[in-house]
């Protein structure tokens, strides 16, 4: 079985710069003794979660050498990067300072940097409105900067988000579509590609956008939804509890499979010009689709096991109508969903059975979540 080579000899040879055309890699044979040299490197911001693991899994893959920016002490257990820790290299930075950001970007040099450092829970922007500002917003703008004094031939990648649409007036949305952010989230994160543009159009700067529509895994934390019925239908399943509370069951959707997604943002960065590109699949579910799938998959009736609770309901910072239009990205990046809503279910259900099963938590840990 061909095999990848770990970290030490996926160092690209020193004399080698970012804009050198490097040979693709070579996968090493069972004995591990063929060179393998990247033809890429590409710096993740933000590595350490579901999208930044599974975006250094897709560009290891193709080839890539992989460095990671995270906030805390390089040293930290990431759960996420386990299965990649030996082949991928850490970087201690922080958007929120640019001297770090430059100093990383010189000893990297890297060719592709891909932006996914942000607060991702919506709700919790509402009490920290001040932090997910400085870090949607002003943290892109700094790693703009920071780029434009180390290397303005770097391609970049922003995450932009679909709650940049917010109550949007144009259903599905596409990349023209105006934006209307409702949450502070929404606010930043329409702050961050709105500069990514404005980079891009003054300075010429290769600058693009994915705006990404919601994308799970069983990476995702168990404070969205997803993960929250997937790994409450499985703990039920297992007799680990007995009750899962929810807020708004008629909340709709447009939710893919984060594997799929983080081709798309690679796909994004290997375009001729940098531009926005709107990632989705095009159909939403209700929340209530959600458990009922998620229950069936175990065999359970969702409506013997949920309960509603209104303080989770979001009431007028409730998105309506977020759908995405992805014709763009099909035509011009050949890119498709390849797991459907009912898979993503599936294998959210599955890996939560598994990993209850092997862990064997032990049911006080689970009341709470
Ligand atoms: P969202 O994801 O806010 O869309 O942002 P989330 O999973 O939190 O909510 C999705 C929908 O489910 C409804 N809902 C609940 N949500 C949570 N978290 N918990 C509940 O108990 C619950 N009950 C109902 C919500 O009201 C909402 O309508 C995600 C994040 O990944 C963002 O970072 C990203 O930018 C967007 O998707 C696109």
């Amino acid at each position: 079985m061909p095999r990848l080579q770990g970290q030490a000899l996926l160092r690209t040879p020193s004399n080698a710069r970012r804009g050198d055309v490097l040979p693709h890699a070579v996968a090493s044979d069972d004995r591990g003794n063929v060179p393998c040299v990247p033809s890429k490197r590409a710096l993740i911001i933000g590595i350490s979660g579901q999208d930044g693991s599974l975006l250094s899994e897709l560009l290891l893959s193709e080839g890539y050498e992989v460095i990671g920016v995270v906030r805390q002490s390089t040293s930290t257990r990431f759960e996420n990067l386990e299965p990649i820790r030996g082949r991928i290299e850490l970087h201690q930075a922080d958007v929120l300072s640019e001297v770090s950001l430059v100093d990383v970007l010189s000893a990297s040099e890297p060719h592709e940097v891909y932006n996914l450092a942000s607060p991702s829970f919506v709700p919790m922007s509402w009490k920290q409105p001040v932090l997910t500002a400085e870090f949607a917003a002003v943290g892109v703008t700094a790693l703009l900067e920071a780029i434009r004094r180390v290397d303005d031939g770097v391609r970049f990648y922003q995450a932009s988000s679909s709650e940049i649409f917010g109550e949007s007036r144009e259903v599905p949305q596409t990349e023209e579509t105006p934006l209307a952010p409702v949450t502070p989230y929404g606010v930043a994160k329409a702050y961050g590609h709105l500069i990514t543009r404005s980079y891009r159009r003054q300075y010429g700067l290769y600058a693009s956008s994915g705006i990404l529509y919601n994308h799970e895994s069983p990476r995702r934390p168990l404070d969205f939804v997803t993960r929250k019925i997937s790994h409450a239908a499985a703990a039920i399943s297992l007799g680990l509890k007995s009750e899962v509370l929810l807020g708004n069951l008629d909340a709709r959707r447009d939710w893919g499979y984060a594997g799929d997604y983080v081709r798309a943002m690679w796909l994004v960065l290997q375009q001729d010009e940098a531009d926005d590109f709107v990632i989705a699949s095009g159909q939403t579910h209700s929340v209530r689709e959600l458990a009922e799938a998620a229950f069936a998959h175990v065999g359970l009736d969702w409506e013997e096991h949920v309960r509603v609770d209104d303080t989770l309901i979001r009431g007028k910072a409730e998105l309506h109508d977020i759908v995405g239009d992805s014709s763009k990205a099909r035509e011009q990046l050949g890119w498709s969903p390849r797991v459907d809503f009912d898979g993503l279910v599936q294998l959210l259900v599955d890996a939560d059975v598994e990993r209850l099963r092997s862990r064997a938590e032990p049911v006080e840990t689970l009341a709470d979540i």
